[in-house]
């Protein structure tokens, strides 16, 4: 049902901006067949997040999400914490130390579809909102609602709060006045967007040079294969060997390639109305993890987005984080964790229950004492080892220099 109300947009940008949401934009949600998405599925870069290529022909089309949406609400929550000490730690993505977005965005949006409702005078049928889960490229709905534009990094930058606005959006049944496109200055003509990944770049390239395992086979497209933030928070299994020492210390998420943007120079922390701080998380020590069971992990992360990656995601992290050790200086500053101590907390976790969690901790400690020392050390468990899993990670450890 389309609404026949006399829309005044100002007032729903306002009423929406007091709910929390820092930048409230609108777009013509027009059938679009978008960027390169359906390429960058096909030549694999997705891993194995079989769910984006499920929710393929939905994502390039918002007439298949909710039939007759005229346009797209965007809204994006600025998360940049003002503890300088959470914000520069490197050992977790920043959104991670929050209490989960999914949540707590996902309060406001239903706040927000009620707001929405009686501006538009819409029913709860005629519109349809989304934070990250659902079938739609929020990147790709904020750049043409000139929130910012696609960074070479492949996040959307806001001129005003750089790389760390968290997107979400509502598809309606209702024409709103769609905001400008940012336009390419050197390009720019009256009326034409210029959608092109990197527009307000330059000649930039850090974000590209610094990722550490090198996920970017072109600007603004990231292979999820090698990207840390996919293995460390989706990937359920295995973390490919090749790629772990260029992990470092990082155990949830990866900021890499946002932090080194010098755009993030005009954000300032931000409110906080739609997100809980949970910055204690950061205190925790590498032995903290190294020794968590399912009962304390429940304890600290619940209600975290870190929850996702269950137990032994976690240990299988923090693993790859200890036999790093010698070059993640992040995790040496906590008073009476030492090298010694993370050696003994790996050793022990050689024995884990979980085979995972064994794999990732006999690479470590392979890695930590070099293969003399470490395959005397693990003689008794290596023989008594079922799982072809880890005794695959035995040879691997032994060939290895
Ligand atoms: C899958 C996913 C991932 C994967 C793949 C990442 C990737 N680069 O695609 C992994 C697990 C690696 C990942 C990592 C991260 N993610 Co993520 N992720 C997603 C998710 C669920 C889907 C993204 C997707 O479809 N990717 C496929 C690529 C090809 O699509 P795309 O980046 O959107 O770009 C295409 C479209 O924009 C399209 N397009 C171009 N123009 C237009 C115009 C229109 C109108 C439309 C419709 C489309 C369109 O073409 C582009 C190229 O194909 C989104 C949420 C969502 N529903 O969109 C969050 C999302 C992109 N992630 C987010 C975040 C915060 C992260 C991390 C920073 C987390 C961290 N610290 O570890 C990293 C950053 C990595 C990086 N540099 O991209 C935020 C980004 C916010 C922002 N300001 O950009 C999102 C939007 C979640 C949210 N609700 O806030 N993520
Ligand atoms: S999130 Fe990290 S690993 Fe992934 S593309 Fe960015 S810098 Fe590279
Ligand atoms: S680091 Fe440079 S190239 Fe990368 S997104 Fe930021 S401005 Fe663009």
């Amino acid at each position: 049902m389309a609404a026949t109300t006399t829309i005044d947009a100002e007032g729903l940008r306002a009423a929406l901006r007091a709910l929390g949401f820092d930048t409230v934009r609108f777009a013509a949600a027009a059938s679009v067949v978008a960027g390169d998405f359906a390429a960058w599925l096909e030549a694999g870069n997705h891993a194995d997040m079989a769910w984006l290529e499920r929710g393929r022909d939905k994502r390039l089309d918002p007439q298949r999400v909710l039939a007759g949406a005229r346009s797209a609400i965007v809204l994006g929550v600025n998360y940049l914490p003002a503890d300088a000490r959470a914000a520069a730690q490197g050992r977790w993505a920043k959104y991670a130390l929050h209490a989960d977005y999914h949540d707590t965005l996902g309060d406001g949006l239903r706040a927000a579809a009620r707001v929405v409702e009686q501006r538009l005078g819409l029913t709860s049928a005629d519109h349809r909102y989304y934070v990250d889960t659902g079938p739609v490229l929020e990147r790709g709905w904020a750049a043409r609602a000139g929130l910012g534009w696609r960074g070479k990094n492949a996040m959307l930058i806001s001129r005003e709060h750089g790389n760390w606005l968290l997107l979400a959006v509502i598809l309606v049944r209702a024409e709103l006045p769609a905001d400008e496109p940012l336009l390419s200055r050197r390009t720019a003509r009256p009326g034409v967007p210029a959608r092109e990944v990197g527009l307000l770049c330059g000649s930039c390239t850090r974000c590209l040079d610094a990722c550490p395992t090198s996920a970017f086979p072109k600007p603004g497209w990231v292979d999820a294969r090698r990207c840390i933030s996919y293995h460390t928070i989706e990937n359920r299994g295995v973390i490919p060997r090749e790629l772990r020492a260029q992990f470092g210390g990082r155990v949830f998420g990866c900021d890499t390639c946002l932090d080194v943007c010098p755009w993030n120079r005009f954000a300032q922390a931000g409110r906080s109305v739609l997100l809980t701080a949970r910055h204690e998380i950061a205190g925790l020590t590498l032995l903290d993890l190294l020794a968590m069971d399912e009962t304390r992990f429940r304890e600290v992360f619940r209600r975290t987005p870190i929850k996702r990656s269950k137990l032994q995601g976690l240990l299988r992290n923090a693993c790859i984080a200890a036999g790093n050790w010698d070059h993640s200086p992040e995790w040496h500053v906590d008073a009476g964790v030492d090298r010694a101590a993370v050696i003994a907390a790996v050793e022990r976790l050689c024995a884990h229950a979980s085979e995972l969690v064994r794999a990732h901790a006999v690479w470590a400690l392979y890695r930590l004492l070099g293969h003399v020392a470490a395959g005397a050390r693990l003689e008794g468990r290596r023989r008594v080892e079922s799982s072809a899993m880890v005794r695959e990670e035995y040879v691997a450890a032994e060939s290895a220099d």
